[in-house]
């Protein structure tokens, strides 16, 4: 489905003379601070978030789902939304896989489908955390019951293995470069399982998989304190995962998910210290009041946002670079919301804090922090946090021939409705 190009400039055209007046004011007052506007809205604009196949449907909890209608039942239908995401919002070009939950039967129509969009196939998720009922990621037919790459039995580590590969050959039909590989691995009681041995295993995994990447690709692995495993997991924090990276090769990075640390975790210095070791694959955005909760970004923790930002735009616009590009990614489910509406609020929110850390003043932020003005580096970054930066992000979506508000537009325009009318209430969207 494609939205009509007019409706939306006409949606937009209700609020032209107060976007311009407000345009101005904000423009005006960086300038006085020496920040050209001009350079953060084509910063904003360059920032595309990509969207996960699975969050395009609603979510669940171990107590159940509540699904609304019109959710998409195929990889095409998903494809198709996301193309609705990109015309709203500017924020979103690329899709993101998860394999065995949509595999992609002819990637060559896939790919020209995607295409149609403007949207290209962000990095490639495998699956080793559970059985898929089709046995697509058990060729062999044994159970990641017990773990899969730190699996004690050699059979199981390989067909984990083989899973992996053969993501990574869905992937290169689709022009993705990269593999995520998120490992529920563990143990759920103390004796259960040897930390080492574990380690090992899984470090010998990564490599065996990271030898059949093509070269231009990266691997990027994802740490997580808790669950599925509730006693401990292999990849349970930066530290272990930058061991698992630097033990597997160059080309192996660690991906920070916002939602993978214990409560009060300093994320923004986690950040900080993985990209000082040039590992940093890119970030993985959600929010969470207790851990993991897989809530709207920015929707209770907005500044940690920001000051993740920070140290993100510090990298972004510093001399040193790594070989990858960042990888931006929502990771979020949406269990109460319209799962659409959930992520126009992500970019949305994503966008503000990119924009709000994009015009505090460096230069002048080093110098206070290199004379120990503690009161005056909090003032500094809290300004920017205060500037009402949402002109900018409207202007940087109004060029791409975006909604100044996509929320509104896609209520405005009544999207899900057609959705539901074009595919009905069914419940067939998979995932989590
Ligand atoms: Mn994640």
């Amino acid at each position: 489905m494609n939205l009509d190009r007019n409706q939306i400039t006409d949606c937009n055209k209700q609020l032209m003379n107060f976007h311009q007046q407000e345009l101005d004011i904000v423009s005006a007052k960086l300038d006085q601070q020496g920040i050209n506007s001009e350079e953060v809205i084509a910063d904003i604009i360059k920032l595309q978030v990509a969207t996960p196949s699975w969050a395009l449907g609603t979510g669940a909890t171990r107590f159940g789902r509540f699904p609304g209608g019109g959710e998409p039942a195929t990889l095409e239908e998903k494809i198709s939304d996301v193309g609705i995401l990109k015309q709203l919002s500017g924020q979103t070009s690329s899709i993101s896989l998860h394999i065995p939950w949509d595999i992609p039967d002819n990637a060559e129509e896939v790919k020209e489908l995607a295409a149609s969009y403007g949207l290209t196939f962000d990095s490639m998720n495998s699956n080793t955390f559970m059985n898929d009922p089709r046995g697509a990621n058990t060729p062999n037919g044994l159970s990641y019951k017990y773990g899969s790459m730190c699996n004690t039995q050699e059979a199981v580590r390989e067909q984990a293995i083989q899973h992996n590969i053969d993501v990574i050959e869905y992937g290169k039909r689709l022009g993705s470069d990269s593999l995520t590989v998120w490992l529920a691995d563990g143990s759920n009681y103390p004796g259960q399982a040897n930390f080492r041995k574990q380690f090992e295993n899984v470090q010998d995994s990564l490599q065996q998989i990271y030898k059949q990447m093509p070269e231009d690709w990266f691997m990027f692995t994802e740490h997580k304190p808790f669950e599925p495993n509730f006693y401990s997991t292999v990849n349970n924090d930066w530290g272990s995962n930058l061991l698992l990276a630097k033990g597997t090769g160059e080309r192996c990075l660690c991906l920070v998910d916002l939602g993978h640390h214990l409560p009060n975790t300093n994320i923004e210095q986690v950040v900080s210290r993985v990209i000082m070791e040039k590992r940093l694959a890119g970030f993985h955005f959600n929010d969470s009041k207790y851990s993991d909760d897989d809530l709207t970004v920015g929707s209770l923790k907005p500044y940690q946002l920001f000051l993740i930002f920070n140290e993100l735009v510090e990298y972004m616009k510093g001399d040193e670079k790594q070989d990858n590009e960042l990888a931006w990614m929502i990771d979020a489910s949406h269990n109460t919301k319209d799962p659409m509406e959930d992520l126009l609020q992500s970019f949305d929110a994503i966008a503000l804090a990119y924009a709000q850390a994009l015009i505090i003043p460096r230069t002048q932020l080093n110098e206070l922090q290199f004379n120990n003005d503690v009161a005056g580096g909090q003032e500094l970054i809290q300004n920017a946090y205060r500037t009402d930066v949402r002109p900018l992000i409207r202007e940087a979506r109004m060029r791409q021939g975006g909604a100044f508000d996509p929320l509104a537009a896609y209520r405005a325009l009544e999207v899900r409705k057609q959705l539901i009318d074009a595919r009905g209430t069914r419940v067939a969207v998979t995932g989590l």
